[in-house]
Order: C-alpha cells, then sequence, then structure tokens
C-alpha cells in the first residue's frame, strides 16, 4: 500500500510515474491478454505506446492547477458508463436535431471536459484516430482517484466510442433522492452486488453537491439526519440551489471518511444516507469505515468492473477524431 499525504499532487508525481511503469512492465510481460469484450491492458503498446502516460501527465498538471476537477473525472466516467455504456457518449454535445446526454438535468453540474480535450489533443498529435474518447475518460477517472490519494488499479483499453448520445437515456442513471433498495435494484441492473454498490458509492469521498440535489431533505423530520448536519444543509441552501456543499470533510482527498460521515448521520444526500439507515448495506458502510483498505480493494474491483459495462466493438463503434462530435 502506498501511503500519501493529502497534499497529494506535488508529492505523489515521481512515485506516480514509478508505480504505473510498474504495472506497465508486468502487464507487457505476461502478454496480449484480450477479454472476451476485445479489451487489453496493453491494448495501445504498439499503435500508440505513451496513450498512458500522455492521460496521465495532462490529469496530473490539471489537478495540480484544480484538485477539484479530481471529483468532476470520476463521476464523467460514473455517467458514461451507465448510460449507454462507457462509450464517450457523455462528451457528446448537442446539435439542432439531437439533445446529447450531456443537456440532461443529472448532467447539469459535470466537470472536466477540458481534461479529456486536451489528453485527446496531444494523442491526436502523436497517434492520429487510434485513442478513443471512452478509454481517456476511463484513464482519466483512474488517474484522478489515485492522484487523490485513492487505490491505484490497471484497467484494460479498446472501447470504442459510441454513435448515439441522446438526453433520454440518462433516466438510467440513479437520482439522488433514491433509497437503498432501489439503489441496490439499480445498479443490479447493471451487474452489481449491494456490496460494489456502496464500494462505489464511495466516490462520494471526493467532490461536492449542490442544494438542489439535497433539499428534498429539509422537510420534516428525518431521524437519519443528524440535527446539527441538518442546519448546516438549510444553511446552505439559504443561499441558493446552486450552492455547493462537500460530502466529507476532505473533498479533494480518496478516503474513507465519507463513510464515517454516514455514521454520524451526516451523509448529505438521501442516496448516501440511505445506505447507513439500511439494515442491508450498513455492515458494509460500517466495515469500509473500520478498514480504508478493504474500501479500496473492493472500489478497485468495481471500478475495473464499471469500466467494462457495454463497450462498443469494431463496427459498433469508432474513434471519434473529436470527442464532442461523432464522426
Ligand atoms: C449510488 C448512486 C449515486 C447517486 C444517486 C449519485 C448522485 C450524485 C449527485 C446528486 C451528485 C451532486 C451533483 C450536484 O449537485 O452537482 C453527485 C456528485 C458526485 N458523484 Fe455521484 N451518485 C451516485 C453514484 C456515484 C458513483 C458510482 C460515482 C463514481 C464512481 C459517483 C461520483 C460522484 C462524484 C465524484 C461527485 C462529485 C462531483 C463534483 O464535485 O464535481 N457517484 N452524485
Ligand atoms: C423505497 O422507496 C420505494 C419507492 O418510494 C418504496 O416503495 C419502498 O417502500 C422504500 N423502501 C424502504 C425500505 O424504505
Ligand atoms: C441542462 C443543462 O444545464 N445541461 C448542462 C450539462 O452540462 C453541460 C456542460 O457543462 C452544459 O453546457 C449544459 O448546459
Amino acid at each position: 500500500m502506498l501511503m500519501r499525504s493529502p497534499n497529494l499532487v506535488k508529492m505523489v508525481g515521481a512515485n506516480f510515474l514509478c508505480v504505473v511503469l510498474l504495472v506497465e512492465i508486468i502487464v507487457v510481460m505476461s502478454g496480449h491478454s484480450y477479454g472476451a469484450n476485445g479489451l487489453s491492458m496493453n491494448y495501445y503498446l504498439t499503435s500508440c505506446p505513451f496513450a498512458e502516460q500522455i492521460v496521465r501527465n495532462t490529469v496530473f498538471r490539471a489537478l495540480q492547477a484544480d484538485p477539484t476537477l479530481a471529483a468532476g473525472l470520476v463521476r464523467m466516467h460514473f455517467h458514461d458508463c451507465f448510460v449507454e455504456g462507457c462509450d464517450g457518449s457523455v462528451l457528446i454535445d448537442s446539435t439542432n436535431d439531437n439533445t446529447a446526454e450531456k443537456d440532461s438535468l443529472a448532467n447539469l453540474s459535470l466537470r472536466g471536459y477540458e481534461v479529456i480535450d486536451a489528453a485527446k489533443e496531444e494523442l491526436e498529435r502523436m497517434c492520429p484516430g487510434v485513442v478513443s474518447c471512452a478509454d481517456i475518460v476511463a484513464m482519466a477517472a483512474r488517474d484522478s482517484v489515485f492522484l487523490a490519494g485513492g487505490p491505484l488499479y490497471g484497467i484494460q483499453k479498446g472501447r470504442k466510442d459510441g454513435r448515439r448520445s441522446k438526453v433520454e437515456d440518462t433516466f438510467n442513471l440513479p437520482p439522488p433522492t433514491l433509497n437503498a433498495s432501489q439503489l441496490i435494484t439499480k445498479f443490479r441492473q447493471h451487474g452489481f452486488s449491494a456490496e460494489e454498490m456502496v464500494a462505489l458509492s464511495g466516490a462520494h469521498t471526493l467532490g461536492v453537491a449542490r442544494c438542489r440535489s439535497f433539499k428534498n431533505r429539509l422537510s420534516g423530520v428525518d431521524p437519519t439526519l443528524d440535527k446539527d448536519f441538518a442546519k448546516t444543509l438549510s444553511e446552505t441552501c439559504s443561499s441558493g440551489d446552486d450552492v455547493e456543499l462537500a460530502f466529507d470533510t476532505t473533498r479533494n482527498s480518496f478516503d474513507n471518511l465519507y463513510f464515517n460521515a454516514l455514521q454520524r448521520k451526516a451523509g448529505v444526500l438521501t442516496s448516501d444516507q440511505t445506505l447507513y439507515a439500511d439494515t442491508r448495506t450498513r455492515g458494509i458502510v460500517n466495515g469500509f469505515a473500520l478498514n480504508q483498505a478493504t474500501f479500496f480493494r473492493r472500489f478497485q474491483w468495481a471500478m475495473v468492473k464499471m469500466g467494462t459495462l457495454d463497450v462498443k466493438q469494431g463496427s459498433r463503434g469508432e474513434v471519434r477524431r473529436n470527442c464532442h462530435k461523432f464522426n
């Protein structure tokens, strides 16, 4: 296990490069291992050998300038994968005859598009037409987790970019008002266990929510909501719908404090606090709150799995030249 200070980005640089190089060497030695879905660890080995480094350096520079972007990039990957599979559909701009996923209410506050664009631009210079936008999103999320102090996991590459991005498909995204039963059902539809769903929710160790995402909790008495924390929520909302509140006390550090907050009834969204309120998931929350290493292992596994949801292969997809537009 690597130990990192919260003041991550500066310290981690050198370490990060070494570890990733090592991971890559191990992968290369173990040969081409294509999964059933056509993805592989060393997909760009000959076609664009520096693809991983280019994405990593771009993300590294972006987070140095603005560490809050780690949250944006992790969430972007989730929104990409849960709608139409991990195919870069979240990046498509709307046109006159197509309203894209991007313009859904759920998507209102996605951030970090410019980081994906910067990586894509450099990749197009080095190896034109080779690295998909979907893979860039997956790699950027992976690098963000690690640079924010979370676990490092290797991911397969080779996702093709999709040719469909429709606002109506975003009904697949879970709204923040869901209870544990509904979350378990929703995630089961994508092949996840309750434990994997709780681990993935742990991504809320990064970032913020805006008042409009939790103001549903401010009417009536909620026994699952701490009284002082209820005041924090309503004070936030007294300044407007778009005012932000961090999910935990360390919004830019990937740690297990999110789960400790749930134990104190200080979860921000209904969908956060329900994980502790419901007996089916409370034990999992307690386990992750007690042992960060367990959370990290489960999160790594669940993210790798999320990153392969309905990936497009061959003629089902393309490698976009510009991540905002179909070719
Ligand atoms: C379990 C169901 C989930 C629900 C209901 C949910 C809902 C939300 C909502 C409402 C916000 C705040 C948006 C805003 O007010 O601007 C948010 C933020 C966020 N979500 Fe989730 N989410 C879920 C799962 C996930 C998963 C699986 C991931 C990633 C693996 C994720 C990553 C994030 C991150 C990093 C943020 C902070 C974004 C930022 O600060 O820019 N969420 N989520
Ligand atoms: C969760 O919400 C659904 C829909 O509102 C409701 O039918 C169900 O009873 C709720 N489950 C629990 C355990 O509260
Ligand atoms: C409805 C809405 O406001 N959608 C937004 C989704 O995200 C993009 C990119 O930030 C915005 O341009 C859209 O306005």
